[in-house]
């Protein structure tokens, strides 16, 4: 039975404020429709797009994962910047993402719905829409509620269990790195991740409050037609359970 691609995003007054995927079999799809359309709070426009996927990849594991905790944001951000330099980004670069994800990474000076994409060389912007920025979509778990219940049982939140499928998606696409936290005020958790550390979650990279935040991707310049085609385009499901430590 062909896989279907169950997307909603959700809009007020204009601004995103909700959106989720979820790859699911026919006769899955009400159930899942159901779900997707409970889970923003507030909303004015709401958009629910159903895709029949022709083909889907598995994976076996997501990148393992590995938790750090400071007590200030700036030496959590130090961590950050340690980290994407381990991993192979400048650090100069380094610290041009954590200064774009700080001031808000959209020409407005606000955030981005999508990802900035940097060349891990030049550090030129590539996302061909700079309003927008790169989504990676297409992906999710083959058992999301197993999983779920294994990631909140040690401490994780419906967001890692998200972000990991992202992280894990851009490193298969190539990406050379990632930083990310969140743009939700109360939500200070974020995570470096790359092929060499996998998925490095670290608290706080941000204050209680801010209301800034996004993703940045590294990635070789020469690589982008293919970055882009993979991260938008091809769809996997991803089997088991990460592999976790501290
Ligand atoms: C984590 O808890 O592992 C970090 C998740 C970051 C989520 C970013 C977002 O969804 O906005």
């Amino acid at each position: 039975m062909p896989l279907l691609s169950v997307r909603m995003r959700a809009s007020l007054g204009g601004k995103h404020v909700s959106g989720a995927e979820r790859i699911v079999s026919r006769d899955r799809l009400e159930e899942t429709v159901s779900e997707l359309i409970r889970r923003p709070r507030e909303f004015d426009e709401m958009v629910i797009t159903v895709e029949t996927l022709m083909e889907v990849e598995t994976l076996d594991r997501p990148l393992p994962v590995r938790s750090h905790t400071f007590t200030t944001v700036a030496e959590a951000r130090e961590f950050a910047l340690g980290t994407l330099v381990e991993s192979g980004v400048p650090e100069r670069l380094a610290r041009e993402a954590i200064r774009l994800l700080e001031k808000g990474p959209s020409p407005s000076g606000g955030v981005m719905r999508g990802a900035v994409v940097m060349d891990v060389e030049t550090g030129r912007r590539l996302e061909p829409d700079r309003e927008r920025g790169v989504r990676t979509v297409r992906i999710d778990w083959e058992d999301r509620e197993k999983i779920r219940e294994e990631m909140v049982k040690r401490g994780f939140t419906d967001r890692t269990v998200d972000a990991l499928l992202i992280a894990t998606k851009n490193v298969i696409c190539g990406a050379v790195a990632e930083i990310c936290w969140s743009d939700d005020p109360d939500y200070t958790t974020g995570y470096v991740a790359s092929p060499k550390l996998g998925y490095v979650r670290i608290s706080p990279l941000k204050e209680r409050g801010d209301p800034l935040g996004g993703r940045v991707y590294f990635i070789k310049g020469g690589d982008l037609e293919r970055f882009l085609e993979c991260v938008e385009r091809r769809a996997f499901i991803v089997r088991g359970s990460p592999s976790f430590s501290s």
